[in-house]
């Protein structure tokens, strides 16, 4: 979708801190992160909304957020996909937020949502 700024960042028009690419998913360092390593999955496909999705490219979108998980060596985080603006949804492209939940000892949170 020309407008969407996700699309964008799929096409490389608008540069991002890509983790992981395939054909249908793209996994990307959130530029507001509200933890450290929190990232954004998302299925190239274009939808708003979790409905929006065919069901391949929602499968793959969460098996690569499992993957991201697995290679960050993170046992305590937050997976979050908002959809909607009472929902808190700001992008209308859908996306998976990964947001690593920092132990005590390295004190990385920055912010929502607690423990
Ligand atoms: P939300 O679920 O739609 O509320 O989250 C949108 C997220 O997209 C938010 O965490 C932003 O920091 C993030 N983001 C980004 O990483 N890069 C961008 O260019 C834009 C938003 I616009």
């Amino acid at each position: 979708m020309a407008a969407c700024i996700f699309c964008k960042i799929i096409r490389g028009e608008i540069p991002s801190m890509k983790i992981f690419e395939s054909e249908k998913t793209l996994a990307f360092l959130d530029i507001s992160p509200l933890s450290k390593g929190h990232s954004l999955i998302i299925p190239k496909f274009h939808g708003a909304k979790l409905h929006d999705i065919p069901d391949e490219h929602l499968h793959e979108v969460l098996s690569v957020t499992k993957k991201i998980a697995l290679a960050q060596g993170i046992q305590d985080y937050n997976v979050l996909q908002n959809n909607g603006k009472i929902a808190h949804q700001v992008v209308d492209h859908v996306h998976f937020h990964l947001i690593p939940k920092p132990n005590e000892q390295e004190g990385l949170g920055i912010g929502w949502p607690t423990k």
